[in-house]
This record gives structure tokens, C-alpha cells and sequence, in this order.
């Protein structure tokens, strides 16, 4: 009996990780995004909500109604001019360089990362407009990769920012819901309502092009992960290699495509599209990995 559980229990091991392993011949990579900020190119857009509908099965990338852990590599390159921002109860993480936009416009349930002075800001706003922005402490403009992570504790609305796996920021944030309201109509500030921008996670720009004191991240990010759970609770060794999908997993880019316009979730539930454009022609399939 005991010896059939273990064989059982290996065989599983065994299918668990031959499905979620690399294709043969996949190669790693990333995604460069040039800083365009304009007309709703050089960034990667993922659907977090229909708005024409309220009768929509959830969708993977909508995370905020529990707990969560947004992280990824990074490697800045020149361009992320932003300055510091003044970290506390307010909504000044869009005044960095913005990275990851779960932004709505003039609307609350909603977050973002940027870098501003080269460091990690990381903000939420709750339905009550109650806004908390967080600040790391290290320039992170030197060319090198790091690992980001922020977490979120839904009960109290902790939030947590580490890089390369030191807490570099801790504060007592918003409480409450802030996943994407169901079928939520975006307000009318884009020229016409924000239907383009509001409901989207978008990564490595500022979701809206609401103009230049809203610049967009300039550089390569890879191994894109978003948890429905807490990651990180103590100082921890960043990850030396892509991740592999688990229980606590909503989405997961590896970012390795090299070609095409479909930035693939290795869940597959939540693909996102690379939107092209600018000058520099951006985001480009890079061959650059922080696990070369
Ligand atoms: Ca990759
Ligand atoms: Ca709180
Ligand atoms: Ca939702």
C-alpha cells in the first residue's frame, strides 16, 4: 500500500513536471520596451475585464480580491528619468518610470509599479480612493538584472516590496477589493471613454499615454509572475531559473516567444498581446535572460 502511494506519488511528480516543462529547442528570452508612452504601443497589454458584460468567467490576470505577489526580472536601461516621488498615502507611483499598470483612470480598485529615481515604487488605491505608495530603497539603473517582487495582503492591505530578495519597504496600505470591478465602465478621460487602457494589465508602460509627467519603463523584463498568494515572508535567494507553474499561480510569462505579436501564459488563460510601435520600434523579443 505504502509503496503503491509512493510510486503513485513519483509518477505524478514525474507528469506534473514533464507538463509544464520548456518544449524542446524553447530558448530563453525577454521583452525590451523603449519608453514610447504614446498611442497604446511599446507595452504588452493582458484583458482583465470585459466591460461590455458583468456575466464574464474570471479571468486569471484580474487579481485583488485576495492576497497577491506580482514579480519579475528586470534590467533598466538608459531613459528612466523619472525622479523620486514622495512615498506615503498617495497615488505618486505614476510619476515614475511605470512598469506594471493596473491603473484606472480616476477610479479606485487599482495598483502599479514604476521606477522613479531608479527606485521600485510600488502604489494601491482601494474603492474608497484610499491610496498607499511605497518606495525601495536602491537604485536599481546599473545594468544588471533584479528580481522585483510586491505583495499584497488582502485582510489588512499590507504591502511589500522586495528586490533580489531583501524587503527593501513594508506599510499598512488601502483595505478591501481591488480587482478589477466586473463589467466596470471606464470613465471618460482618454479622448472618450478609457476602454482601451482601463481594462487591461498592461506591462512596461503607462497604460493610458496621459503624456510626458507619466513616462513608461525604458529596458527588459522576463519571468513575469502573478500569484493569488503571499510568495515572500522572510529575506530569500531570488529565483535562479523560470518558474514552473503551481496552486498559487494566476499567471505566468516567460517571455522566451522570440517572434509574434501573442505573449503566451504558460496557464494558458491569459495571453496578452504585444502591441508594436514607435521610435525605437518597441517592445522587440530579446534574447537576453537574467538565467543565461
Ligand atoms: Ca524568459
Ligand atoms: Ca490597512
Ligand atoms: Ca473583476
Amino acid at each position: 500500500m505504502r509503496v503503491a502511494r509512493l510510486v503513485a506519488a513519483g509518477l505524478l511528480a514525474v507528469l506534473a513536471v514533464g507538463a509544464v516543462a520548456a518544449p524542446a529547442g524553447a530558448r530563453s528570452g525577454s521583452i525590451r520596451f523603449f519608453g514610447n508612452g504614446v498611442d497604446d504601443i511599446d507595452r504588452v497589454k493582458i484583458r482583465v475585464d470585459d466591460p461590455t458584460t458583468s456575466r464574464e468567467p474570471p479571468r486569471p490576470a484580474d487579481v485583488g480580491r485576495t492576497d497577491f505577489t506580482i514579480e519579475w526580472w528586470l534590467r533598466a536601461a538608459s531613459g528612466n528619468d523619472a525622479g523620486p516621488v514622495t512615498c506615503g498615502t498617495n497615488v505618486d507611483w505614476i510619476y515614475g518610470n511605470v512598469i506594471v499598470d493596473r491603473d484606472r483612470y480616476n477610479a479606485g480598485r487599482k495598483f502599479g509599479v514604476s521606477l522613479a529615481g531608479g527606485r521600485i515604487v510600488f502604489g494601491v488605491t482601494n474603492a474608497s480612493l484610499v491610496s498607499r505608495t511605497i518606495c525601495g530603497d536602491r537604485d536599481l539603473r546599473d545594468g544588471r538584472w533584479h528580481h522585483v517582487a510586491v505583495q499584497r495582503r488582502r485582510s489588512d492591505g499590507m504591502l511589500w516590496l522586495w528586490v533580489d530578495g531583501r524587503l527593501e519597504a513594508k506599510a499598512d496600505g488601502p483595505n478591501g477589493d481591488v480587482s478589477y470591478p466586473d463589467g466596470g465602465v471606464p470613465g471618460s478621460y482618454c479622448g472618450g471613454p478609457c476602454t482601451r487602457s482601463d481594462p487591461f494589465l498592461v506591462i512596461g508602460a503607462e497604460k493610458h499615454d496621459a503624456g510626458p509627467a507619466y513616462p513608461s519603463f525604458h529596458g527588459w523584463v522576463d519571468e513575469l509572475r502573478i500569484s493569488t498568494t503571499l510568495r515572500y515572508r522572510r529575506a530569500f535567494d531570488p529565483p535562479r531559473r523560470p518558474f514552473r507553474p503551481d496552486a498559487g499561480t494566476a499567471v505566468l510569462y516567460h517571455l522566451d516567444e522570440s517572434s509574434g505579436t501573442v505573449v503566451h501564459d504558460a496557464l494558458g488563460g491569459a495571453d496578452g498581446v504585444r502591441r508594436v510601435g514607435g521610435d525605437p520600434v518597441g517592445p522587440r523579443w530579446s534574447r537576453r535572460s537574467p538565467f543565461a
